[in-house]
């Protein structure tokens, strides 16, 4: 893949595009095994509003650099007593759980490339997002109650969704590590690949999602989401409705009669079966 760099502004991740059609979200932090402080959400974000704003991007990976990790959670140098983890001024965050909505919530697939360790919060984002395409050498697991921490959101319900109740509290509870193989198993990930292999098959995988209808993956997405996500996944659903709506000459005709300052007439609309 041909990338363009576009991490000018950023500090704790890099930013790729692709002029195929891909983009790419790196966490930039290997001296941590990729955690994520505050800045590091804050960037991905702006990095994921970019892409779902750039009409020329269809899918987007999220991945970690180097081999040894995709994401080890948050940064526990920089957590503080007071709700959160710390930035620049003090401030306490778990902004994270924002960019998980975000996430979920992306009419582009997001796809996670996993090397090595996806752990804690980690382990939560790669299961948040749509797919993940696993290295050999990935490692996956959650160590939550370990350090004095869980997350009862998507991390515990939507995990359960995937792996099963039984399975989940394992997870959970042990906080043991699993390998790509066992994550495979359980349904965590799609596909296992050559460490040497992963970008060339996540591209691939890309490729083929790319080819295929925009709106049909965005309203599946939402489909998918509204299954488990209550009245938030219903109105994510709905929404894509309105606006497919909004693009019929019924939807228009309402709109045009208000402006246009007289009674709608539907009668020319078919009631369909
Ligand atoms: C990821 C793992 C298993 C890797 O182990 P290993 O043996 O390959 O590396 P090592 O030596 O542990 O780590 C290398 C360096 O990265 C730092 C380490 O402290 C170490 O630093 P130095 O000794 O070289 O200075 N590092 C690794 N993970 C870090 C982290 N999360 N924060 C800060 N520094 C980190 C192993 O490192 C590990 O288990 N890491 C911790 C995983 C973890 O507990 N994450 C937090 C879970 S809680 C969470 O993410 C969360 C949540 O539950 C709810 C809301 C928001 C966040």
């Amino acid at each position: 893949v041909d990338w363009q760099d576009v991490s000018a502004e950023f500090s704790d991740i890099l930013y790729h595009k692709s002029a195929c059609g891909i983009a790419k979200i790196t966490i930039n932090r290997p001296q941590v095994r990729n955690a994520f402080r505050p800045l590091t959400v804050q960037e991905m974000s702006t990095a994921l509003a970019d892409a779902r704003y750039d009409e020329s991007i269809g899918v987007i990976i999220l991945t970690g650099a180097g081999d040894l990790a995709f994401c080890s959670g948050g940064d526990q140098s920089v957590r503080g007593d007071y709700g959160g983890y710390q930035d620049e001024s003090g401030v306490h965050h778990l902004n994270v759980l924002d960019f998980q909505r975000q996430i979920r919530t992306s009419p582009k697939p997001v796809i996670a490339m996993v090397a090595g360790y996806a752990v804690g919060g980690g382990h939560v984002l790669h299961m948040l997002c749509d797919i993940t395409i696993a290295a050999e050498n990935a490692q996956f697991g959650q160590t939550g109650p370990k350090v004095g921490s869980f997350d009862g959101g998507w991390g515990a319900s939507y995990m359960a969704r995937i792996v099963g109740q039984k399975k989940a509290r394992e997870i959970w509870f042990t906080c043991r590590m699993y390998d790509a193989k066992q994550a495979l198993d359980m349904g965590l990930v799609n596909t296992v690949v050559a460490l040497d292999q992963l970008e060339q098959e996540t591209v691939q995988m890309c490729h083929e999602i790319l080819q295929n209808s925009p709106m049909a993956i965005r309203c599946l997405k939402a489909a998918l989401n509204a299954d488990c996500d209550g009245q938030a996944g219903l109105q994510e659903l709905a929404g894509n409705a309105t606006m497919l709506f909004y693009m019929t000459e019924e939807g228009q005709e309402g709109r045009n009669a208000f402006n246009e300052k007289r009674a709608p007439d539907f009668s020319r609309f078919k009631r369909n079966p």
